[in-house]
């Protein structure tokens, strides 16, 4: 593939890359012909011949989207054959498109190619070829503009995996149908919309869309959802979004996007944002204000509780979806102004864990490679994760090693998850017992000496301590405590040993436990033991949560670490001379911490940013109780949320579509979020908020910048592993750090030489403590709860518009044989009860979940869903155990009260 090959274009020698296809030689050129059934993200398909050249010495015209270059060959990209044969195809293809389809969509790639011929298509409506089907409310197929390029049969299949589009048919009677063989809202279509985007004329629309005009401007940024941080251009008119597309190139994406990121930003506009400050009356009612007015409340109010109770009295939280920008100016407003270091974000309640464990084992709390390590591995082990619903594009590539037969997975949840049901070996354990089976696999690989013995030598300690340890935690043994049966145990740690570059990807169900932080360490034994750190298609990956929960919690907003996750007391000195003030001494509380304080009446004030504690935090009893006792509550955000509707101060934040900045993504790539529009109403930017609420308290002078882009470059100066990552070089794709400085490529996989805090990394010993929490004959079923495809967390924001058409609310789901031995009916209203509270829900019947177990998501305000949920934590970092809680389960009405 590297060498070239000699060639002549229209009679003019050139080089080609040998191995391209012809058409992109002459794409590289400038003089491609029109393709319209090929698309860089599939294979080609030679179906619309448009693309047709000639090469002498052959009769017949090849299509040059599927024919590679060789050395020698003329090719001839125009003609007067060539011409008329182009310019017939693309007549006939002009019948299945009206004037009116051209104007409402001039960006379709059909549409370009008949204003370039100079074609005008008619105003009637072309023939009818079947029903429009408006089944789904995100795509509107029309079968009548289909000009059977097949490139959404080809997409779906090759991007997402999905498979949904069938061809039926032949000659002229051909045509597309969906996997239901009727609606495309009964197919296994997701919603991820590559179909659309790729669709060369209007057969494929985007729903939400119709009756917008015509984007007038795009904006290059970074979807506000998840972790996977997907490029997206934004296409906007009359400062409205009025479509979203995937970035072609971008390192994450590669083209791709999920239902969210492409159809979940209706809240940009929603009539539901808070446009203008709100200050709480006497009364009880909200009254708008101007800012100088909230401002100054605020800063009133905080300072009387500083001078009352001390600084350590005031509790600050960041926004894991606000920007990098945003969330370091968060720590510094807390440490500088308020003076406390009583700062910590979301990241608390998913994967401190992971990071706690990842640096204190092998020296940085961050994933240790890149997603473009996915396409490397041979073996994935993916532990408490659902990729295919909470990171859908990574989930996507790892399902098309899997269709490929390039990789094999082995899935550890106690659900079968889509790719469980694709992996070689689900090993479907019981809630809660990570721990022994992971033990026991490292026992297995121990004992049959599976580990990588050159590896362990050179660069781990600690083998005969674990060694000692793990004789005990056989197979058999962890079987009977999460019902996997033995085999499968040693089946999972044969394949894992044996079958590298080995990728483990571990998302909540390994974290959100009360052995959470242990449960990482385990799969770090595992990794070491395996040789499968420092290398590519390897690793240990937390699947972090949302867009910018690496980035805020690394910005500082924790209580124990600064910026880079320095250590408090070994960087004191250089944050001191940065910010040219003192950094407080006392140990600051972390969020769970925090809301003890608050119940006993030690934290007065919480300001927060962002995070939805009310609804997301678990035993919402308890998070209501400490908020009550709060004297002062300050919620900065894009809605009323729950936290909000109990605040004394609500303070309109911008959105990111607002704003400038930056983001960092789950595998440590920070990336450059641009505004597409402009701040709806009086809302700002988190950061700028911030800096006027520092002046109003009198430490202006600390909080004097410009723009997002001189917060930045304070953060790189104090930050010495990211001080290559200027604006000017995260331009498109971003880099990922470490990034030390302006010629550092960033990089991709941690650890390849020593690790991050010394030559060796050292093994440990983690026993057993089961969760206090139980089930009994009062509280039988194990409920363990998460997240959906088409709903995000709190649902702020992907509950507010067309995604709520394909999940209304939260569910229960339970087995078919629970349900029927229960007599519930699926979809009917279900009250959930637990030791600590209860929610009501309607049950979905689902073979995903096992019998004796339950599974609900938690994205409803109106369910409520963390009424129900355990108080219990973490041992170490105090995450909420929200994976395991005991249940029982009555038809709504009839419960006892
Ligand atoms: N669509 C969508 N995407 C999201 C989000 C969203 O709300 N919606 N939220 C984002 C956020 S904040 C986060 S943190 C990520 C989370 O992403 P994930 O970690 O993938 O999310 P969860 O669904 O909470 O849990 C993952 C899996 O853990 C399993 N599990 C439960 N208990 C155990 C156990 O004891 N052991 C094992 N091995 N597995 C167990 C569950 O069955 C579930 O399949 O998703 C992000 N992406
Ligand atoms: N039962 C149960 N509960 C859970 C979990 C679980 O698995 N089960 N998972 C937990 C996890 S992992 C997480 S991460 C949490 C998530 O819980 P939250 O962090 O509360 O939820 P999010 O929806 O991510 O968003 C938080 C808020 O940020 C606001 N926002 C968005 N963009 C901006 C911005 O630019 N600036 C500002 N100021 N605000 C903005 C949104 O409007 C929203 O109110 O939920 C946790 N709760
Ligand atoms: S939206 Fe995605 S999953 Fe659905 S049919 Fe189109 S490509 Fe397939
Ligand atoms: S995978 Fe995540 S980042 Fe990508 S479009 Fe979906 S929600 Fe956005
Ligand atoms: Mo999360």
């Amino acid at each position: 593939m590297t060498g070239t090959t000699k060639l002549t274009v229209d009679g003019q020698p050139q080089q080609a890359r040998s191995g391209d296809t012809i058409l992109s030689l002459l794409q590289g050129l400038g003089i491609a012909p029109p393709a319209l059934c090929s698309d860089p993200r599939i294979q080609p398909g030679a179906h619309c011949r448009l693309c047709c050249v000639e090469l002498q010495g052959q009769e017949h015209p090849v299509t040059s989207c599927n024919t590679r270059v060789a050395e020698g060959m003329r090719i001839v990209t125009s003609s007067p054959a060539l011409e008329r044969y182009r310019h017939q195809l693309l007549e006939w293809m002009a019948q299945s498109c009206s004037s009116a389809d051209l104007q409402g969509h001039p960006d379709k790639a059909l549409h370009r190619e008949l204003r370039r011929h100079g074609l005008a298509p008619g105003d009637a409506e072309p023939a009818p070829r079947g029903a429009v089907d408006e089944s789904h409310p995100l795509i509107r197929f029309n079968p009548s503009r289909c000009i059977t390029c097949y490139r959404c049969v080809r997409i779906c299949e090759e991007l997402q995996g999905q498979s949904v589009w069938h061809v039926l048919g032949h000659g002229a009677g051909i045509h597309i149908v969906p996997d239901s063989g009727g609606t495309l809202a009964a197919s296994s279509c997701v919603a991820c919309g590559a179909c659309v985007d790729t669709c060369p004329t209007t057969a494929l629309l985007d729903r939400p869309g119709l009756g917008q005009p015509p984007a007038e401007r795009w904006t290059h940024s970074v979807c506000a959802y998840c972790g996977v941080g997907c490029e997206i251009e934004v296409g906007t008119a009359a400062d409205a979004i009025v479509s979203v597309r995937p970035v072609l190139d971008a390192p994450v994406n590669k083209g791709h996007l999920c239902a969210k990121g492409r159809n979940g930003h209706a809240y940009e506009r929603s009539p539901e944002r808070v446009r203008q400050p709100l200050l709480r009356q006497e009364d009880g009612q909200w009254q708008a204000s101007g800012w100088s007015q909230a401002l100054d409340a605020v800063a009133q109010r905080l300072r009387r509780v500083i001078d009352t109770h001390g600084p350590d009295a005031v509790g600050v939280l960041g926004s894991a979806r606000a920007t990098n920008e945003d969330n370091y100016l968060v720590q510094k407003f807390a440490r500088l102004v308020i003076g406390t270091h009583n700062v910590d974000c979301c990241a608390r309640v998913c994967h401190t864990p992971s990071a706690a464990a990842m640096k204190m084992m092998l020296g940085t709390g961050a994933a240790t490679n890149s997603f473009d390590d996915i396409e490397l591995a041979r073996c994935f082990l993916i532990v408490g994760a659902n990729p295919s619903e909470s990171h859908p594009v990574v989930g996507a590539r790892i399902k098309q090693r899997l269709l490929r037969g390039a990789a094999q997975a082995i899935v550890i949840d106690p659900r079968r998850t889509e790719l469980a049901r694709q992996a070689r070996l689900h090993l479907a354990l019981r809630p809660g017992t990570n721990v022994p089976l992971l033990n026991a696999m490292a026992h297995v690989i121990v004992e049959e000496g599976l580990f990588d013995a050159g590896f362990v030598a050179a660069r781990v300690e600690g083998l005969e301590a674990l060694r000692s340890f793990l004789q005990a935690w056989t197979p058999e043994r962890a079987a009977a405590i999460c019902g996997v049966p033995a085999a499968q145990i040693r089946e999972a740690a044969r394949l894992y040993a044996g079958s590298g570059p080995a990728m483990c990807l571990h998302g909540l169900g390994v974290t959100e436990h009360s052995q959470g932080t242990e449960g990482v360490m385990c799969l770090i034994n595992l990794a070491l033991l395996t040789g499968n750190l420092g290398r590519r298609g390897a690793g240990i990956n937390p699947l972090r949560g949302q867009n910018n929960v690496q980035g805020a919690a690394l910005m500082g907003c924790e209580p124990g670490t600064l910026t880079g996750s320095q250590s408090l007391e070994a960087s004191r000195a250089r944050f001191e001379a940065a910010w040219q003030a003192p950094l407080p001494h006392n140990r600051g509380l972390n969020l769970l911490e925090m809301m003890d304080a608050a119940e006993a009446g030690r934290l007065k004030a919480l300001y927060v940013v962002g995070f939805d504690i009310d609804l997301s935090l678990a035993h919402q009893a308890a998070t209501r109780s400490a908020l009550r006792k709060l004297d002062l509550l300050v919620v900065q955000d894009l809605f009323l949320n729950e936290t909000a509707r109990q605040a004394d101060v609500f303070l309109p934040a911008a959105s990111s579509f607002e704003k400038e900045g930056s983001f960092m993504n789950a595998e440590r790539r920070v990336q450059r979020v641009r505004r597409s529009l402009p701040p709806l109403g009086e809302a700002r930017p988190d950061w700028q908020i911030l800096c006027e609420l520092a002046a109003a308290m009198g430490l202006g002078e600390h909080f004097n910048y410009a723009d997002a882009e001189s917060i930045w470059n304070e953060v790189r100066a104090v930050w010495p592993d990211g001080a290559g990552l200027s604006y000017a070089r995260l331009g498109r794709g971003g880099l990922l750090w470490p990034c030390r400085d302006e010629a550092d490529p960033g990089q991709a996989v941690l650890h390849t030489e020593g690790f991050a805090n010394g030559p060796t990394a050292t093994l440990r010993v983690v026993d057993y403590r089961p969760s206090a929490e139980r089930t009994d004959a009062e509280f039988p079923f194990l409920l363990s709860t998460g997240r959906n495809l088409y709903q995000f967390n709190a649902g702020t924001m992907s509950g507010r518009g067309p995604l709520s058409d394909l999940r209304a609310t939260d569910t229960l789901d339970m087995n078919p044989a629970d349900a029927a031995r229960l007599a519930f009916a699926d979809g009917e209203l279900l009250q959930l009860r637990s030791r600590h509270g209860c929610a009501e829900l309607p049950l979905r019947i689902s073979g995903q979940v096992q019998p004796g177990q339950l599974f609900a998501s938690f994205h409803d305000p109106a369910v409520a869903l963390n009424r129900v949920t355990s108080p219990e934590r973490d041992s170490i970092v105090q995450a909420p155990e929200y994976k395991l809680t005991a249940a029982q389960v009555a038809r709504a009405g009839q419960a006892p009260r």
